[in-house]
């Protein structure tokens, strides 16, 4: 690990890159994880790394329908775990749902690896683990098409943060609702999803813990047409004029 003063300017994205490259070291990501993490940088940074009023809307939908749905569930990678896993795991217990592997670059080491982390922030129950049945996704091959059949399988709701735009596909028209928390608000994943948060993985599951405490309180009906009432299309409209805002002011000022 290296030294990073907590007086750089860019202390919690430096300390973020060194945690990855930590896990990556540990064999927990895979190897094209640092070019994705550095791709949601790029995005982070000209969306203001904050969140957005459009992912605050499209945060409080999609915990809208995980609380609706009969089967949630959790699907777990590797960027998403090592950013993200104790917030996950929390999240997964509120809900509740169920946490499920899924990599695309699947390994046995580094499903071992992942079955770890999430059992080091906690996690009791894990599915996708390897020596788990799986029923393959329709129309993906390979192992990115495993779903447990306790699981993704029959989820009706399946939260899915940085997934692959093949399988976000793949598991719509399969007719489940998919939730994902994408920083590029034009990749197939976010475009393909029914509910898209563009923002960081990072602060993203926090916040829906946090408009958990709020929904939950709230009658079924009005959570029924939160969700019926959400345009994606429209609310990544407004993630994608954030960004060209951002490039204006720079030009202009
Ligand atoms: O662990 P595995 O084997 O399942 O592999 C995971 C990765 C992420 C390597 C794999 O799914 C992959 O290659 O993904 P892509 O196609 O590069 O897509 C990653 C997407 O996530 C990109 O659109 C990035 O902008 C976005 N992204 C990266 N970091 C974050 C993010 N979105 C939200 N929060 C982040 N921290």
């Amino acid at each position: 690990m290296h030294e990073i003063s907590l007086n750089h300017p860019r202390y919690n994205s430096l300390i973020l890159r060194e945690k990855m490259a930590k896990a990556y070291q540990e064999g927990i990501l895979a190897d094209t994880a640092l070019i994705a993490h550095g791709r949601g940088e790029a995005f982070d940074y000209i969306l203001g790394e904050k969140t957005n009023l459009p992912a605050i809307k499209a945060i409080k939908v999609g915990v809208s329908a995980m609380l609706l749905a009969e089967n949630p569930v959790i699907s777990v990678n590797g960027n998403s775990g090592v950013l993200a896993a104790e917030k996950i795991v929390e999240l997964s217990r509120l809900i509740p749902a169920t946490i499920e592997i899924n990599l695309f670059y699947r390994t046995p080491q580094r499903v071992r690896k992942m079955e770890e982390l999430l059992e080091n922030a906690g996690a009791e129950k894990i599915l996708g683990r390897q020596e788990d049945d799986y029923v393959p996704i329709a129309g993906l091959e390979g192992p990115r098409s495993r779903a447990h059949p306790e699981g993704v399988s029959r989820a009706d709701v399946v939260l899915v943060p940085l997934e692959d735009g093949d399988r976000a596909e793949a598991l719509v028209k399969s007719g489940k609702k998919v939730i994902t928390i994408d920083l590029n608000p034009l990749s197939r994943t976010a475009q393909t999803a029914s509910i898209t948060i563009v923002d960081n993985v990072v602060r993203t599951i926090p916040l829906m813990i946090q408009e958990l405490e709020k929904l939950k309180e709230y009658p079924r009906d009005q959570l029924i047409d939160m969700v019926n009432e959400f345009d994606n299309k429209k609310n990544i409209s407004k993630s994608l004029e954030m960004i060209s805002n951002h490039f204006n002011k720079e030009v202009s000022s």
